[in-house]
């Protein structure tokens, strides 16, 4: 059993801390270092306090309270989702050994590794939304924001944890380290490329939070089914906070493209630019964009690190439990992208243990379809023949196969000469930058939100639109 959340400590926890004086003082020690890192690179706009959830158990039931709290006293906690004292490895050479409560000398380094490079997404991402405060456009998605950025905060503290607990003083020199990169700083960036790019608009911010934290939601996924206990608990419950953040982007893209529709219909017109809307093919560069520098964060097609990963049993396949074969796949193949001796894009069979990046990437993919359907729903529903789509697998990548070349949005391959001619109108130029800017002018006001973006059809935990979600100071 998981002891119940002790929110009587200074750093609430279901983990009973208490217990452990050595590592408790030495995550206690973290806490103010963590909470200076917050004031300096966390959310700049200064509120008095935010109507935020907290997670106070990982039940089933009522794990989340929602109340107003000023940002800096948020409970940032350790929880990991309960224990199943009978749990088995699924897959790899350890399938069917007990689960590991401990980490085994002959794999600390790579599940060290794994845990620092999630652990620092979650910071770098609050990172790169720090002065999204300035330009909400509403109360309601300032308080979203401001959830993601908490949360987040926790995701950090979650990693923190299992460095500190299970990594000795490789961990807690780890736990420093996630607090000293920055994203895009010269000297010291973020491990991975999509956390060092800017979030310097809402329209940015909706993206990533539908690709780039669905990234997370998948990475994640193949993290709780590693053979490592603790790891694997934290990342499930973490999931269930991810939710909301698929919720923030799903909707804000929806909504910008609703008012965009709207606009068009009632102006007869696509050019929405002199209407203060965002024009669909700008959003569709956004797209473009946030997708193929999500593509990015899943590794090269083919890779020995993941099969490691996969033999040893530190990250499994999305859905692990699910699959139909004999989870140790030894003698398997699949297919992934390649480039053909003469250079063209083609597919290649290769041991499925390598191919493991492509394949959590496929189903990824698969999910991000399902965003463009809806959107596309809302052009139809308009009565609008545009249509949103993902661009081609090998579009404007910078990690795999694809690296050296260039291709179009449909996977034409282009020469370098002809992508510098071209690719202005497949990604957002400075002009297209700077018109999604000029629209980012803050709606502070309690029911009020901003034109180039249509209101939620719900509020927060049943609350409606005009709540007062934020108080600014
Ligand atoms: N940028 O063998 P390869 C989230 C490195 S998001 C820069 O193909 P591997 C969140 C790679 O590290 C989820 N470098 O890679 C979202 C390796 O370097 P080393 C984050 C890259 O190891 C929003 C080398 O290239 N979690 O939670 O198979 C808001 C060779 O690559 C990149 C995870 O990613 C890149 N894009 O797989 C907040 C889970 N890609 O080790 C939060 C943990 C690769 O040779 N990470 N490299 O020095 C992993 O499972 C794996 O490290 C990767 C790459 C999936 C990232």
């Amino acid at each position: 059993m998981t002891a119940p959340a002790d929110y009587n400590e200074k750093i609430p926890n279901n983990v009973s801390l208490h217990e452990d004086r050595r590592l408790q003082r030495a995550l206690e020690s973290w806490q103010p270092n963590f909470l200076q890192w917050w004031e300096s690179m966390g959310p700049a706009l200064p509120t008095r306090d935010v109507y935020l959830r907290t997670a106070i158990n990982v039940g089933r039931e009522g794990w989340a309270q929602f109340g107003h709290v000023p940002m800096r006293d948020y409970r940032w906690g350790i929880f990991l989702a309960e224990r199943d004292p009978g749990r088995r490895i699924g897959f790899g050479e350890h399938k069917g050994e007990p689960a590991w409560n401990k980490v085994p000398g002959e794999y600390r380094a790579e599940l060290r590794r794994l845990i620092v490079v999630q652990g620092d997404t979650e910071p770098a991402s609050v990172e790169q939304q720090r002065n999204l405060g300035a330009t909400a456009p509403s109360l309601y998605d300032l308080r979203n924001l401001f959830q993601v950025n908490v949360e987040e905060g926790r995701h950090l503290w979650a990693m923190v944890y299992l460095l500190h607990a299970h990594f000795g003083r490789d961990g807690r020199d780890e736990a420093e380290e996630l607090l000293h990169r920055n994203s895009g700083s010269a000297e010291s960036p973020r491990i991975l490329g999509a956390f060092n790019e800017e979030t310097p608009d809402w329209l940015s911010f909706f993206m990533f939070t539908y690709f780039t934290d669905r990234d997370g939601k998948y990475q994640l996924g193949t993290l709780k089914e590693s053979a490592f206990d603790p790891l694997s608990r934290t990342c499930e419950f973490m999931l269930k906070e991810e939710a909301h953040h698929m919720m923030v982007g799903t909707t804000g893209i929806d909504r910008v493209v609703e008012r965009t529709a709207q606009v068009m219909v009632e102006n007869d017109t696509d050019d929405v630019v002199a209407l203060g809307a965002i024009p669909l093919n700008v959003i569709q560069k956004y797209l473009n964009f946030h997708y193929s520098v999500s593509l990015d964060l899943f590794g090269s097609e083919t890779s020995t690190n993941v099969a490691n990963y996969y033999t040893a049993g530190l990250k499994g396949r999305w859905m692990e439990d699910r699959r139909r074969d004999d989870h140790k796949l030894a003698s398997d193949a699949i297919m992934v992208d390649a480039l053909s001796e003469d250079g063209e894009i083609c597919q290649a069979e290769v041991a499925a243990l390598t191919g493991l990046n492509s394949d959590l990437r496929r189903e990824y993919i698969a999910d991000c379809e399902t965003g463009v359907r809806r959107w596309n729903k809302i052009l139809a529903d308009a009565g609008l023949p545009q249509r949103l789509y993902l661009p081609h697998v090998a579009f404007n990548r910078k990690v795999g196969v694809f690296a050296g070349v260039e291709a179009s949005p449909d996977g034409e391959k282009l020469s370098p000469h002809e992508w510098a001619q071209r690719s202005s109108a497949w990604l957002p130029t400075d002009v297209d930058k700077t018109y999604v800017r000029s629209l980012m002018q803050p709606v502070h006001e309690r029911g009020k939100i901003a034109a180039w973006i249509a209101p939620p059809r719900h509020g927060i935990n049943g609350k409606p639109f005009d709540y007062d979600y934020v108080h600014l100071s």
